[in-house]
């Protein structure tokens, strides 16, 4: 058992992954209270599919039921590139730049499940990455990966908080050596100060409703709420304040994973171009990337209340000037 675990690894930082951690599969008491919590609140706004079997997304026996164990991975998705300021373009988030990393992290996970597999033959798992009724983040902090910021984000002291998260359920004992991480935050609130639509109510809450990153990516409404719209700072999909003020961001290192290179005008997105994309060209520009998920029409809803806002502001800077 110690063997397999040392093992697995070395496979897992050989396939590419930053971070790696080894926990028992039990259920998370504390944390699944926490989400009721925020559910009843309806902290997770017109997201429905977090509502349905929560006692699963934070029993990971009810999801896998012979899990015994959880691999849990970091990927470092840091790539050095910086938004353009300008009204003319959208900012994108830096976790959507390149290709989707669902596809990346499940490739890797597959291909890690496939060696577990050759040193346990009797070894079999569930690969959970973002859209499986899990949470990740709370898995991330068992398995010693990091800790939980305010901004509610799992930040690891070697590359912030610029890494996506995943698991493997698996159903062997393996051995668990992972220490928690001290949590690092200590009195900074510099995510909480910078978030321009008070979304971060609390250190470690957030309350999705006032959160551009939701309202630009899972808001289905056909324009976005007056309060965001007047706070986009230039957001076409996602935000990244809350990351790019966070002082243990300052440790981000690029990352060795090409796919998450940026695409082509992908950092910052010429907002006339998104507007003028047909369903074709938008397949085509968005094949296999993560800015799916806003589909078309939302994309093109952000663009246009970016366009309306950064007409307004600039109406409202004539006007102060001819005042
Ligand atoms: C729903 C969701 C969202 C929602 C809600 C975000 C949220 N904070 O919950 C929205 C659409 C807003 C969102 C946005 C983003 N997301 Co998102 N999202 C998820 C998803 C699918 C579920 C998260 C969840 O369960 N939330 C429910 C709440 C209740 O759980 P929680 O956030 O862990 O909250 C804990 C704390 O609040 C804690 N708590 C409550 N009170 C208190 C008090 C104290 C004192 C303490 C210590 C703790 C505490 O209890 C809760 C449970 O442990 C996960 C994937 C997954 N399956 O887990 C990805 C995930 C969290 N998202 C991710 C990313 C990258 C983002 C963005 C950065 C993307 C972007 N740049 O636009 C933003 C960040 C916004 C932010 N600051 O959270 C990554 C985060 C990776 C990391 N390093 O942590 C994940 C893990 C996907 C992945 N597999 O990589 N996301």
């Amino acid at each position: 058992m110690e063997d397999i675990s040392f093992k697995i690894k070395q496979k897992a930082l050989a396939i590419g992954f930053h971070k790696i951690g080894v926990v028992r599969a039990e259920p998370l008491y504390e944390e699944s209270e926490h989400l009721k919590e925020w559910l009843e609140k309806d902290y997770h706004g017109e997201m429905a599919w977090l509502e349905r079997e929560p006692e699963k997304r934070a029993n990971p026996k009810l999801l896998f039921p012979e899990a015994k164990s959880i691999v849990v991975v970091a990927l470092n998705y840091y790539t050095p590139h910086e938004h353009e300021e300008t009204s003319a373009k959208g900012k994108v988030s830096r976790y959507a730049w390149g290709d989707d990393y669902h596809d990346v992290l499940k490739e890797k996970l597959r291909e890690l499940l496939a060696f577990i597999k050759t040193l346990d033959t009797a070894a079999d798992g569930k690969i959970c990455v973002d859209t499986a009724p899990i949470m990740d983040k709370a898995w991330a902090v068992r398995a010693g990966l990091g800790w939980l910021g305010k901004h509610s984000n799992v930040i690891t002291k070697e590359y912030g908080s610029w890494v996506f998260l995943g698991e493997i359920l698996l159903n062997i004992e393996l051995k668990y050596e992972n220490e928690p991480v001290a949590d690092f935050c200590g009195t900074c609130t510099a995510c909480l100060d910078a978030c321009p639509t008070n979304a971060i109510v609390a250190p470690y809450l957030v309350d999705s409703n006032r959160c551009l990153s939701y309202a630009t990516i899972e808001l289905r409404s056909p324009e976005l709420p007056e309060e965001i719209m007047e706070n986009l700072n230039g957001w076409l999909y996602g935000c990244d304040i809350c990351q790019d003020v966070c002082p243990w961001n300052r440790f981000e290192k690029p990352t060795e994973e090409a796919r998450f290179e940026p695409r082509t005008r992908n950092v910052s997105a010429d907002l006339e171009e998104i507007l003028a994309l047909s369903p074709e060209k938008y397949a085509e520009r968005f094949r296999r990337s993560a800015m799916k998920r806003t589909k078309l029409h939302g994309l093109q809803r952000n663009a246009r209340a970016l366009k309306k806002s950064s007409d307004k502001s600039l109406g409202r800077s004539l006007q102060t000037k001819i005042e």
